[in-house]
This record gives structure tokens, C-alpha cells and sequence, in this order.
């Protein structure tokens, strides 16, 4: 018997993260070797000749994984039968823009993209808010999906923040990547967010003993909250391009896990449900365990110090913030 499609729906399909991410969709980690995927591949109507490229370049990999491919400037066209969607599209910052104007401008692609979802969409559609601000973004759209899609199946990406702070302290630590675990992000995709590596072990050993320099202690404490913190800028400043090679891998982990469960905490930016205090409303990077399928928890019963709980309260300000800004402008 042959596997059932997927379709998966990718907004701002023609930009440099889509290209990178495109071909792991179809690389049989995410859905599994025997399923095909049908794209589904939204941009703006400017951009449908060089989506029309990607296409071609699609047909020119010789998956066997590709099924329909469809390209579109009309969102519920895209969204219509979609299991998964992945919305990378969103408002660039530019040159003098004040922040308002950009939460503005992406408020409102976010709540028309969840009407369109609520319209058409699948109940079960997972979707995953990539185009940033991404996690107010991602709180707009779950707004406007419902009920017809849960909270709960709209998720903003930190994976690519995880990723980086598991590397880091491995790379410190001189360890393979796999021996590092519990190191999660909490909060916002942006300079706030919390990278927390307190909890972590490095092959079954907690991180003070793996890295017990006084050194290491002052490190974990600050240059590697910062590195995470400003990774993106960095990259930004080196490659004059925001991080995409990185993003399209920490998208796929994202789902992979999302989708097929997982043995460590993953960090995701879920619907709060108050956990640890976080206001309800907000989209905010927990800890997570995956059971597959889409289900997952926010891991409960962490201990708290009043440091980390600064740091926590820090990004969820600033969340809150952003969230009351973008509603303003929806209401304007
Ligand atoms: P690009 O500018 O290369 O591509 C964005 C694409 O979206 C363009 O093709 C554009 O035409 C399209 N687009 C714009 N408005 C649209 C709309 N209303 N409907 C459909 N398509 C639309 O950006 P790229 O580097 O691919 O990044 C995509 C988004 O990811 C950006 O918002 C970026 O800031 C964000 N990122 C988020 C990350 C995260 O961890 N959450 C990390 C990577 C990245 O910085």
C-alpha cells in the first residue's frame, strides 16, 4: 500500500530561506521516504516569475518525494488542503522604519493570513510562523485562525536560537552535539530572549562540571547569552543577508520533531497557557517535549532562580508589549 500525500503550504516561497528549505521538505526526514509532498508556494504576484523558477528547479532534483507543485499569489488557493504551513513570508525592516510600522505592516499579513486559514484550512493544519516578528506574528494568526485551527497548532520558530546555543556549548565543551541536552530558549526570537543552558547536561554530566572553570562559570553566565542573543545580527553584519542555510535546517527540525516526537526538549514558541507565569495570549518559548503528531507539552516543575526569572520576565515584557502594539494597529 502506498503512503498517503502531505501538502505542505509555503508562504514567501521564492526567498532565500524557502530555497534552502524547499529540498529538505522533500528529503524524507520530515515526512518519511515513502510519502509524497505537494507544495503548495504563495508569494507575492512580483515575485510569481522567480517562484515559477523555483519550480522548475524543483522538477530538476528528481525526488520521487515531489508530488504537485503549485505556485500562487492567492493565499487561500495555498492554504486550501494543506497539512502543514510553513509561513516564511512577512514585511521586511527597512532602512528608518520605525518598529511600530513593522509590526503594523506584519500584523496585518498575519491576521489575513489566519483568516484565510479559519476560511479554508485544515483543523488539523500545523503551522509554523517563521517571518519575524515571529512570535507576535504567530499569536495575530492563531487570533484570527480560530476556532477552526487550535492554538495549539500554531507554533513560532526558536529552534534556530536552540540550535545555536546546543552548538555553542558543545563546541566549549569539545563534546558531540547529541550529548547536549535540556539547553532551551525562553521567550521572544529577538535580543530578549533567554538562552538557558543552567539545566543542561553534556554526556549525563550537569554543564557546571562539564565547564567548571571560573571561566566557563563567567561564560555560561554572559558571552554565551550573548553570542546566542545576537547571532542573527552577526550573521546579518557578515553575510549582508539575514541566516538562512541555519533557518531552513532549524524549520526542518522544527517539524521533524513537531511531527515524529522527540528525546530531548525542543524549544518552540507556543500559545502560553500561563505556565510559569507567562501571560496567557502571548507566544512564548517554552521548553517543550514532542510526542508526535503534533502533540507536545511545555515542560512543567522547572525550578526557577531569581535570575532566570528576571531574564523570563524581561522577554515577556517585551512580547507583551509588541502584542498590545500590533493589536493597536489592527484596530486602527
Ligand atoms: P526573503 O526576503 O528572502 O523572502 C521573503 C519572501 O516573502 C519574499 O519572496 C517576499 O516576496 C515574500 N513575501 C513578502 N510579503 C509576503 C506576503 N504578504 N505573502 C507572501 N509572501 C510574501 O526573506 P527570508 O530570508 O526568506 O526570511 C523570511 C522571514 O524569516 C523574514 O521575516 C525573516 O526575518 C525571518 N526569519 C526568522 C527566523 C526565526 O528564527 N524565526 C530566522 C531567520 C529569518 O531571519
Amino acid at each position: 500500500m502506498s503512503a498517503p500525500d502531505v501538502t505542505v503550504a509555503v508562504t514567501g516561497a521564492a526567498g532565500q530561506i524557502a530555497y534552502s528549505l524547499l529540498p529538505r521538505l522533500l528529503d524524507g526526514t520530515i515526512f518519511g521516504a515513502r510519502v509524497k509532498v505537494n507544495l503548495h508556494l504563495l508569494d507575492v504576484t512580483p515575485a510569481l516569475e522567480a517562484l515559477g523558477g523555483v519550480k522548475l528547479e524543483l522538477e530538476d532534483l528528481r525526488l520521487p518525494t515531489l508530488g504537485r507543485v503549485l505556485t500562487t499569489d492567492d493565499q487561500e488557493t495555498a492554504f486550501t488542503g494543506a497539512d502543514v504551513a510553513v509561513m516564511l513570508g512577512a514585511f521586511p525592516r527597512k532602512d528608518g522604519m520605525e518598529r511600530a510600522d513593522l509590526l503594523k505592516k506584519n500584523c496585518h499579513i498575519f491576521a489575513e493570513a489566519g483568516k484565510s486559514l479559519a476560511r479554508v484550512g485544515k483543523p488539523t493544519c500545523k503551522v509554523l510562523v517563521v517571518g519575524n516578528p515571529a512570535n507576535t506574528n504567530a499569536a495575530i494568526l492563531a487570533r484570527n485562525a480560530a476556532p477552526t485551527i487550535p492554538a495549539q497548532n500554531v507554533t513560532a520558530l526558536t529552534r534556530l536560537d536552540h540550535n545555536r546555543l546546543n552548538s555553542q556549548l558543545a563546541l566549549r565543551a569539545g563534546a558531540r552535539l547529541d550529548d547536549v541536552r535540556h539547553a532551551v530558549i525562553w521567550g521572544n526570537h529577538s535580543s530578549t530572549q533567554f538562552p538557558d543552558a543552567s539545566r543542561a547536561t553534556i554526556a549525563g554530566t550537569p554543564v557546571g562540571e562539564a565547564l567548571p572553570s571560573a571561566d566557563d562559570t563567567a561564560w555560561l553566565r554572559g558571552d554565551l547569552i550573548a553570542c546566542v542573543q545576537k547571532r542573527g545580527a552577526a550573521i546579518i553584519k557578515a553575510r549582508k543577508l539575514s541566516s538562512a542555510m541555519s533557518a531552513a535546517k532549524a524549520i526542518s527540525d522544527h517539524l521533524h520533531d513537531l511531527l515524529n516526537g522527540a528525546d530531548d526538549w525542543v524549544s518552540m514558541g507556543v500559545a502560553s497557557d500561563g505556565s510559569y507565569g507567562v501571560q496567557p495570549g502571548l507566544v512564548y518559548s517554552f521548553p517543550c517535549a514532542c510526542t508526535g503528531g503534533g502533540a507536545f507539552q511545555i515542560v512543567q516543575g522547572l525550578e526557577i532562580d531569581d535570575y532566570s526569572r528576571g531574564m523570563m520576565k524581561a522577554t515577556e515584557d517585551e512580547l507583551a508589549a509588541e502584542l498590545q502594539d500590533a493589536l493597536a494597529a489592527a484596530a486602527e
